[in-house]
């Protein structure tokens, strides 16, 4: 009886010591993994450092391209009239320092999500 209860013992342990011999591979897997992970976050880090340097406030624009066309470089939307300073120059066209480019008493953005014509 003790015999056999030992031998259970003995297997137990054996079992026990593949057991942690597994786990510490998945440890090691894990660990790299997670380096990896690091090391995507920190090139993550550099491209949102390069973006925030060249494009604060995040419209497309870069901070020099605003400067040039006047608009601020730390508001995405200038003249607040819900269109993004990139999304004026490229892509509508309208003013982006005008919150209604073509005067018509309504704003730009207003014009745009009811698919009126901002410029006229
Ligand atoms: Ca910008
Ligand atoms: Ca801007
Ligand atoms: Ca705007
Ligand atoms: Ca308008």
């Amino acid at each position: 009886m003790f015999k056999k209860i030992g031998i259970l013992l003995v297997a137990g342990l054996v079992l026990f010591g593949v057991g942690c011999k597994k786990s510490d591979n998945a440890n090691d897997a894990q660990s790299e993994a997670a380096r990896l992970q690091a090391q995507k976050n920190i090139e993550f880090e550099k491209t949102m450092q390069s973006l925030t340097v060249n494009d604060r406030d995040f419209d497309g624009l870069s901070n020099d391209e605003e400067t040039n066309l006047g608009s601020n470089p730390d508001d995405p939307d200038t003249d607040s009239d819900g269109v993004t300073d990139y999304d004026e120059v490229k892509n509508y066209k309208t003013n982006i320092l005008k919150a209604d480019t073509d005067g018509d008493g309504k704003s730009d953005g207003y014009e745009i999500r009811r698919g009126l014509d901002p410029l006229r």
